[in-house]
């Protein structure tokens, strides 16, 4: 028989890619900015008695963390930050507002171009408070966790995206997080310098901002006696490793009760053949 006929040419589709239609309206329509900027806020997006109970349980296990690495001429946070890490596990009202329209919302703005779901990368909060000589957060993107495999190219994919609930009101003299517009359409190794003029996130308490990981940013500096809260989550592609290992702060118990999109966001769900088990869904051993 000839060479030709002792070839397989058969090959695999590749399957649909993308989160599901429809979209979201009020979530579409900030795609513009999002694009121009790389952040946008949603108003009113946490129903009061919800933020209040997460703010509850935040506030509870803030301080705990004093993981602060360096980062050029400063820690990366600074002692006027109090930080709370791996909060999926340790705030049940967050895993709440995980399940909320928005948030699905929110993920398939930014990331429904690159991949069929998100996971929760980090569930996390900061307060920022007064002190003297406090310094703004060195500037930052927040995919640079993937160092050097992903490329980032001016108007590429985007991998990941960060959430900030505002658990107080954000404005420019208690920190809000300043950042970077356009930023997210430089190229690796174009780093902000003096010249680059940040803006500060307002935004009043309740709002969720988020920005890509591409869009430098920082935390800034509270020059007000109010401490200024802001509750974290970063969400990454579906096929990325996470930041907190969810698996380690949840297990099966406690997620089997959870609804079907936070059971996904935790990693439950393969995504195609990738965190399958037994060549199954995670899910199904919830179920059983
Ligand atoms: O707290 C803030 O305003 C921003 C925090 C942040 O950018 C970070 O920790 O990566």
């Amino acid at each position: 028989m000839g060479l030709a006929a002792e070839v397989n040419l058969a090959v695999v589709p590749p399957g649909p890619v993308g989160m599901p239609q429809p979209r979201h309206p009020l979530v579409e329509s900030l795609r513009p900015g999002l694009e121009k900027t790389g952040f946008a806020v949603v108003a009113d997006a946490v129903d009061p008695s919800l933020l209040s109970r997460m703010t509850g349980e935040v506030r509870r296990q803030l301080g705990r963390s004093h993981f602060d690495p360096p980062f050029g001429d400063r820690p990366f946070y600074g002692e006027h930050i109090l930080r709370a890490w791996d909060l999926a596990g340790k705030t049940p009202s967050l895993l709440e507002f995980l399940a909320t329209p928005v948030v699905d919302a929110i993920n398939q703005l930014v990331l429904g171009d690159y991949c069929d779901h998100a996971l929760l990368a980090s569930a996390t909060a900061h307060e920022t408070h007064r002190q003297v000589g406090a310094k703004s957060q060195p500037y930052h993107r927040d995919e640079e966790i993937y160092p050097a495999y992903l490329p980032r190219l001016p108007m590429g994919p985007e991998y990941t995206f960060t959430m900030m609930v505002a658990a107080t009101d954000f404005t420019a003299d208690n920190g809000g997080t300043l950042l970077i517009p356009g930023s997210h359409l430089w190229p690796r190794g174009h780093l902000p310098t003096p010249a680059d003029k940040p803006v500060a996130l307002t935004m009043k308490k309740g709002s969720v901002a988020f920005w890509l990981g591409s869009t430098y940013h920082g935390a800034g500096v509270n020059i007000t006696d109010e401490p200024r809260l802001g509750i974290i989550f970063s969400f990454c592609a579906g096929w990325l490793r996470t930041l907190e290992n969810q698996f380690m702060l949840l297990d099966a118990k406690a997620v089997a009760g959870l609804p079907a999109n936070v059971q996904r966001l935790l990693g439950w769900e393969p995504h195609g053949v990738l965190g399958q088990h037994d060549w199954r869904s995670p899910r199904a051993t919830l179920e059983a």
